[in-house]
């Protein structure tokens, strides 16, 4: 941590004095308008957040600080990407070894969350479960008693760092207790020390995993969730909080909630029900043909083909393709995957013949919840909290940077109806 820390201490100082030459040499240069359509349609494709962690480009989709995500899925930990988002850099092994024993050492779950969690009613959204925690902790929260003592400004991303490391050493325990609470009702095998976040979170889900495939798996899940720029809903929900000088626990939640709807984290889920829908109806696998006429009815009824679309990307989701040749290669044979695999093939014909998504392709959604299917995760409803279990590391990062950067509180004008009515008809 003390590298991880270092690092960040001596890059800062860079960062905070090439933002001001910009803004003092360009202040009032035009780098995005709005049309009335943006303003009216979620301000979709609006440049008006600045993200250093990772960047989604319409065409070749995420990079991360410049890395392509598809060079980094084979053999990075999710300790490595923490501190890649953060600083710009992978880590030598010896800071990624520190980082681990930072983040073991901090992974004791306070008793509070256990018996909060133990005494809601078992039928509780594990989205909520989960937000409750995070919540439910901020009472220690770093930033928020520094800033009660009076801490300056400069200081505000150390203790933002601060909670970051406490969040992202006890969010797997709490996840995977929410899992095993649901499925076994088991207590955890507690986190061991000297192992890293996916060893411990791959164990502590108590998935049987002789040949370690299933933590290869989980790898690949958190390195792929674990940034998309700083505008997607549950990020920019989690900057809109933070911005007020609420700490990373009130950010974080914020984040969880905007991520629980089935237009964004859920769509795993809903991925899944709709695969196992067309498993049902066609006993099995449906050939082409048959799997074209449902798509087809199915989009004629107005309905949207989960796993497919998407508000930023042109082209077929590069973290599809690193979950996709994974799943080629340990379960070709699953009926389920099989399934996505043929849904890959029909549906982005069929939603280009439609003619209204932009991105007619699949994305991560369409195939991350299969596979934990095939995992025996069978939990649908437990699939987003796995989502923001490795959401966190990017949350965490951009979250810290801003603090370092002295983000303002977000303020953006919004205009009424008649406002926009009376400005076009002046144009006219
Ligand atoms: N199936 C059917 N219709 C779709 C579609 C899909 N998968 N994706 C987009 N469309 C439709 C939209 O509903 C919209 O229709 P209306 O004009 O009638 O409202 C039209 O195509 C245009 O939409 P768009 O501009 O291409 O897409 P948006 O930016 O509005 O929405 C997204 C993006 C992801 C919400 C949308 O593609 C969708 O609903 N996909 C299915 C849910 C999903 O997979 N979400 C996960 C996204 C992954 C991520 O967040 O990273």
């Amino acid at each position: 941590m003390a590298d991880l820390k270092e690092t960040l201490k001596n890059k800062i100082p860079q960062w905070r004095a090439e933002v001001k030459e910009l803004l003092q040499q360009n202040a009032d240069t035009l780098v995005s308008t709005i049309t009335v359509e943006q303003l009216f349609k979620g301000m979709r494709g609006t440049q008006a957040i600045v993200c250093d962690t990772s960047y989604v480009d319409p065409e070749e989709g995420l990079f991360i600080r410049g890395f392509p995500v598809l060079d980094l899925i084979d053999n990075r930990s999710p300790e490595e990407i923490f501190f890649l988002l953060c600083t710009g850099e992978l880590p030598s092994p010896k800071d990624t070894q520190a980082l681990q024993e930072e983040l073991a050492k901090r992974a004791g779950v306070p008793d509070y969350v256990w018996k909060m969690l133990q005494c809601l009613p078992k039928e509780t959204d594990p989205m909520t479960l989960l937000s409750m925690a995070m919540l439910a902790m901020q009472r220690d929260s770093v930033f928020r008693q520094r800033y009660a003592d009076g801490m300056s400004k400069e200081k505000h991303w150390e203790a933002t760092l601060e909670d970051a490391l406490n969040i992202i050493a006890r969010l797997p325990v709490i996840s995977a207790d929410i899992y095993r609470g649901r499925t076994t009702r088991e207590y955890l095998n507690p986190p061991k020390a000297g192992v890293g976040f996916v060893d411990n979170f791959a164990r502590m889900l108590g998935i049987e995993d002789p040949e370690g495939i299933f933590q290869e798996f989980i790898r690949r899940f958190v390195i792929v969730h674990s940034d998309h720029e700083g505008a997607n809903a549950s990020v920019l929900t989690s900057r809109i909080v933070n911005s007020t000088l609420s700490d990373l626990y009130y950010s974080i939640s914020g984040a969880m909630n905007c991520l629980a709807g089935p237009l964004h984290g859920l769509a795993n889920q809903e991925s899944v029900k709709f695969v196992l829908q067309i498993q049902d109806k066609f006993n099995g696998v449906p050939d082409s043909e048959e799997l074209e006429k449902f798509i087809w009815d199915h989009l004629q009824l107005g309905k949207i083909i989960p796993g497919f679309g998407h508000a930023v990307l042109r082209s077929k989701d590069p973290r599809y393709i690193a979950l996709y040749r994974f799943g080629k290669e340990v379960c070709p044979d699953d009926t389920v995957f099989k399934i996505v695999e043929r849904l890959g093939e029909v549906v982005p014909p069929l939603l280009k013949k439609q003619g209204k998504a932009k991105n007619p392709y699949p994305n991560i959604d369409g195939i991350s919840g299969a596979l934990l299917y095939h995992f025996g995760i069978t939990e649908l409803d437990y699939y987003t909290v796995m989502f923001s279990t490795s959401q966190i590391l990017g949350i965490c990062a951009q979250l810290i940077i801003n603090r370092a950067l002295f983000a303002p509180i977000f303020r953006p004008k919004s205009v009424t109806t008649r406002w926009v009515q009376s400005y076009v008809s002046d144009i006219i």
